[in-house]
C-alpha cells in the first residue's frame, strides 16, 4: 500500500463539526443500539439478537427470530465499541461489552463454528447456501468486531474465538479436492480476512481472503450450481430468477468494469478488491477497481454521495439513471463507498477519492442518523413527499422519517462504527510524509520515519475554510507534509510560520517540506454555489442543486412550505449564507426565485392556462440534517428559473 493508514488510537478528534456526532456515538448511540439489541425500545422492531445468541449457547428454549445475518447486529455494535475504546476508556461499556463476547463464546460450536442462525435452526445446512444464508458475511462481521475490540482493549477473547472460526473457514474454502470452491452471497468476508491478517500476520487469512475473489465469477456461477443442491433455501423471495449480477458474480472480477447488483454487496466487495491489489501488488485488479470506480462516481452516483438507484433489490442500474424520489442510496452502501474510496486513496495518494470519501461522510452517512441518535435513515432519497411513500408502492422503502430500529438492522450500528472510527479517515503516512486528507480538529501522534509527531488541527471547517495545523517532534532529518487539496477549493493559499509557504500541488495534495516544528495555516475558497447535473441524467433536468463545499443542501417544507416542485430558482444571483444556531449550528443558505401560484382549483387537473408566479425567497439548510424538525417535503434538486440566451 502507497499510504499507510494511522491506527485509531493515535487520533483524537476535538471538532466543532464532528464532536456532536461522534460524541453521540458513546453517550447516546452504542447505549440507544444497546437497548435495541435486547429487545428494549417500545414501538421499536424487534432484533432477537442477543436472544438468538443464549438460544444458541443452550442458555434459553426458544427459536430462532429475525433476519439469517441478525448476528451482525452484535457484531457491528462490539466493533463500534472497540473503536470507541480505542480513544477512551470506558469501563462500563467494556464491561457490557465483555459480557457479551462472553455470551458469544459460549454460542460458538466446538469446531469453531459461530452463527445463531444455522446453529439454531438449520445445522445441517452449513455452507450449502451461499448465496443466501449469509453465512460468510456474518462471519466477516464477527471477524471485523473481534479486530476492533482487540484494538480496542488489548483483550484477545473474541479475537481467539474469531480466529478458531476464520481457520475453520481457511480449512473449507478453496481451491481444490475436498474443498468449498465456493464464495459469499454477499461480500464482506474478504476485507475482513485482510483486517485478521494485518492484525495476526497468518497470510492464510490473505490467501483465502484472496481465493474468495479469484473464484467469484469463474466458470459456472455457484450460486445457480447451489440451486440444484438439496441444502439450498429460499429465504428471500426476490432470489427468485437470480441474476448473478446482483452479487457481481456475473464476470471474474478482473474482468469487470461498471458497478453493478447490489450497491452494498458491490462497495465491499471492491473495498476488498482494493486490499488485495495492494497486498500482492495486483495490477490487474487494481486496473479493475480503477475502473468500476470510475464509473461509479462518474455516471452512477448521487450528488450525496449515494448509491443504488433501485428500490427493487437495492442497486445499480444504468449509467445515468439516478431518480431522486424512489432510489435505494442505502445508508450502508454510502459506508462501502467511503470504505472503497478511503482505499483507493491510499493506494493511489490522488485526493480525488477522498472528495468522493468526504462527499459520502458528510451527506449520506450524517443523514443516517437524526441528530439525537435514536432515529435512522436506511434508504436515503433526495426528494420526499410523504403522502406517496405509501407501501406497496414504488417507493415503499422509503420512509419519509427516521426509523426507531429495523427488522433487518444493518445501517444503525453501520452508522455507529462509522462514526466511532471517523479518525480512519483523516490521516495517513508514506515513507517520511504525512497525509492529511480530511479537515477534522484534534491532537494526533502520527509515527513517520520512525519518529512520533504530534500533529494538531484547528478548523471550523465545513462552516469556514481556514486549516491551521501545528507539527510538533519534527526530526532534524525533516519530514513531508501533504494536505488534500479538495476539489472545490478555489485560490488554495498556504503560510507556513506566517509566510507564504512553498508547496507542489500533486494528485490533489499540497506537498510541503518541514525541517522543524511550525505551523502551517492553509485557506480556500469555497462559496455555495449552484450546480446543474450531466444532461443524460433525465431526473434532474431543469434542476439546480446547492452545495458549499462538501456539504450538499436541500429545501425543507418546515422552512419552505408545501409543494415543493412549485419552488424554481433565480441561479443569476449567488445563494446568501447565514450562520444559524438550529441543528447544532449550521451555515444556511437563502436565494432568491419564484413560486408558482397554488390557486388552481383543486378538481381540476389539468388545462391550458399560463404559468401564475410570485417572487418568493428560500431558505436551504445542509442534506445530512434534514427531517430533523417533524416530518415534511424535501427536495435537493430544484427547478431552475430559465432564461435561455437567444446569442449565438
Ligand atoms: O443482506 C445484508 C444487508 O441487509 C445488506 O447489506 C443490506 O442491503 C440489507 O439488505
Ligand atoms: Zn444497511
Amino acid at each position: 500500500m502507497k499510504l499507510e493508514p494511522v491506527e485509531l488510537k493515535r487520533i483524537t478528534i476535538d471538532d466543532g463539526f464532528w464532536n456532536k456526532h461522534v460524541r453521540l456515538v458513546r453517550e447516546v448511540i452504542l447505549p440507544y443500539q444497546w437497548e435495541a439489541i435486547n429487545d428494549r425500545i417500545p414501538g421499536a422492531q424487534s432484533s432477537h439478537c442477543l436472544e438468538n445468541f443464549k438460544i444458541a449457547a443452550g442458555m434459553k428454549d426458544g427459536e430462532y427470530y429475525g433476519a439469517v445475518f441478525q448476528d451482525t447486529d452484535i457484531a457491528k455494535w462490539l466493533e463500534a465499541v472497540g473503536f470507541t475504546l480505542c480513544t477512551q476508556k470506558d469501563e462500563e461499556l467494556e464491561k457490557t461489552a465483555d459480557e457479551v463476547i462472553d455470551l458469544i463464546a459460549k454460542a460458538q460450536c466446538p469446531d469453531g463454528y459461530l452463527n445463531t442462525y444455522f446453529t439454531v435452526k438449520e445445522p445441517e445446512k452449513r455452507w450449502s447456501d451461499l448465496c443466501e444464508g449469509h453465512e460468510l458475511y456474518t462471519a466477516g462481521h464477527m471477524i471485523e468486531a473481534a479486530v476492533a475490540y482487540y484494538q480496542g482493549t488489548g483483550k484477545r477473547k473474541l479475537l481467539d474465538c474469531i480466529i478458531r472460526f476464520a481457520d475453520l473457514i481457511c480449512r473449507v474454502f478453496g481451491d481444490g479436492e475436498g474443498k468449498n470452491g465456493g464464495y459469499p452471497g454477499h461480500q464482506e468476508i474478504e476485507l475482513a480476512l485482510v483486517k485478521l491478517y494485518r492484525v495476526t500476520g497468518d497470510r492464510k487469512y490473505l490467501d483465502t481472503a484472496k481465493g474468495f475473489l479469484d473464484r467469484r465469477g469463474v466458470g459456472e456461477n455457484c450460486f445457480l450450481k447451489e440451486r440444484r443442491t438439496g441444502g439450498y433455501m429460499r429465504l428471500f423471495p426476490e432470489f427468485e430468477n437470480y441474476d448473478p449480477r446482483y452479487s457481481q458474480s456475473h464476470l471474474p472480477v478482473r474482468m469487470q468494469h461498471t458497478a453493478e447488483g447490489h450497491a452494498v454487496r458491490a462497495a465491499y466487495m471492491y473495498s476488498a478488491m482494493a486490499d488485495i491489489a495492494g497486498e500482492y501488488q495486483d495490477a490487474l485488479l487494481f486496473d479493475a477497481c480503477e475502473r468500476i470506480w470510475n464509473n461509479m462516481v462518474n455516471r452512477r452516483m448521487y450528488l450525496t454521495g449515494s448509491i443504488g438507484s433501485s428500490g427493487i433489490l437495492e442497486r445499480f442500474t444504468c449509467d445515468y439513471d439516478l431518480p431522486n424520489s424512489c432510489n435505494y442510496s442505502e445508508t450502508c452502501a454510502s459506508i462501502g463507498l467511503a470504505m472503497f474510496g478511503m482505499r483507493m486513496g491510499n493506494l493511489t495518494g490522488d485526493g480525488k477519492y477522498f472528495d468522493v470519501v468526504e462527499r459520502a461522510l458528510y451527506n449520506t452517512v450524517l443523514a443516517g442518523v437524526a441528530l439525537d441518535g435514536k432515529s435512522f435513515f436506511y434508504v436515503n432519497p433526495l426528494e420526499v413527499w410523504p403522502a406517496a411513500c405509501m407501501d406497496r408502492t414504488a417507493r415503499e422503502h422509503v420512509k419519509p422519517v427516521r426509523q426507531k430500529w429495523f427488522g433487518v438492522a444493518c445501517c444503525p450500528p453501520n452508522v455507529a462504527r462509522t462514526l466511532a472510527s471517523l479518525g480512519q479517515y483523516l490521516y495517513a503516512v508514506s515513507g517520511d510524509e504525512i497525509y492529511i486528507h480530511l479537515f477534522v480538529s484534534g491532537e494526533s501522534r502520527i509515527v513517520v520515519g520512525g519518529t512520533e509527531v504530534r500533529v494538531r488541527v484547528d478548523t471550523r471547517f465545513p462552516w469556514e475554510n481556514e486549516i491551521r495545523i501545528v507539527f510538533r517532534g519534527i526530526p532534524e532529518t525533516g519530514i513531508r507534509a501533504a494536505v488534500r487539496v479538495p476539489e472545490y477549493a478555489a485560490q488554495f493559499r498556504a503560510e507556513k510560520d506566517g509566510e507564504q509557504a512553498d508547496f507542489q500541488v500533486e494528485k490533489q495534495y499540497a506537498h510541503f517540506r518541514l525541517t522543524r516544528d511550525c505551523e502551517i495555516r492553509i485557506r480556500f475558497d469555497s462559496p455555495a454555489h449552484f450546480v446543474r447535473a450531466n444532461p443524460r441524467v433525465r431526473a434532474d433536468a431543469g434542476k439546480v442543486a446547492l452545495v458549499r463545499g462538501p456539504l450538499v443542501y436541500c429545501l425543507e417544507e418546515v422552512d419552505n412550505g408545501d409543494n415543493l416542485s412549485s419552488v424554481f430558482a433565480d441561479t443569476q444571483t449567488a445563494p446568501a449564507e447565514r450562520q444559524l444556531s438550529e441543528l447544532g449550528g449550521i451555515v444556511a443558505l437563502y436565494f432568491e426565485g419564484k413560486r408558482r401560484k397554488d390557486n388552481w382549483d383543486e378538481e381540476t387537473l389539468y388545462q391550458d392556462r399560463a404559468i401564475e408566479w410570485e417572487d418568493a425567497s428560500f431558505k436551504a439548510v445542509p442534506y445530512a440534517y434534514w427531517n430533523n424538525r417533524g416530518a415534511g417535503e424535501m427536495c435537493v434538486w430544484i427547478k431552475e428559473l430559465l432564461k435561455i440566451d437567444s446569442a449565438v
